[in-house]
């Protein structure tokens, strides 16, 4: 099923240890610090017309809680679950009930590491996944949602006017 997309919010989720970016690690997640992501996430977001709500939890069930808060009213959520993306059917279950696109990304390229990390829960709730392209994996899942919000308002002025057409024909 197509997921809808409404409101001009698009809510950024970051699980277990990303709060610890920037401190250890370079080679693998950059130097760049959270907060430095959350900056120019929101930056990219405002260019194209988008807010950018952006947490970050070491808990489980905060992120359940939070995914339970956005089925619908967001223009889509970014989710990087961290260590939760390889093990979390709790978050697969919660994004599977959201009602807009969600982009799974990772700063590392998941694929190209320990084998436990290549399967993910969250992909099969996802519309998209960006990994291994670092911070700007974040600023790209923002493109992809504005792209998607830009398809889903195409598509509903095509119904309405198309229904207009109809009704018209109809007369
Ligand atoms: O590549 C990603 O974005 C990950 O989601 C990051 C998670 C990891 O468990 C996933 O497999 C891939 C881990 C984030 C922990 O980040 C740290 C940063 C600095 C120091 C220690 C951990």
């Amino acid at each position: 099923m197509t997921k809808k997309t409404t409101g001009r919010t698009i809510l950024v989720l970051n699980g277990p240890n990303l709060n610890l970016l920037g401190t250890r690690e370079p080679a693998i997640y950059g130097r760049a610090t959270l907060t430095d992501i959350a900056t120019a996430t929101k930056s990219r977001a405002g260019e194209l017309g988008f807010q950018v709500e952006f947490r970050q939890s070491n808990s489980e069930s905060e992120l359940v809680s939070s995914i339970q808060g956005a089925r619908t009213g967001f223009a889509g959520l970014i989710v990087n679950a961290g260590a939760y993306t390889h093990t979390s059917i709790a978050i697969l279950d919660a994004l599977s009930a959201v009602d807009v696109p969600v982009i799974e990304v990772h700063l590392s390229n998941i694929y190209r590491r320990e084998s436990f990390r290549h399967h993910s829960f969250v992909s099969r709730a996802a519309t998209g996944v960006i990994a291994g392209l670092g911070a700007k994996g974040y600023e790209l899942a923002v493109e992809a949602i504005a792209n998607l919000a830009l398809a889903a308002g195409g598509r509903r002025r095509n119904t309405a006017a198309a229904k207009t057409a109809r009704s018209k024909t109809a007369r």
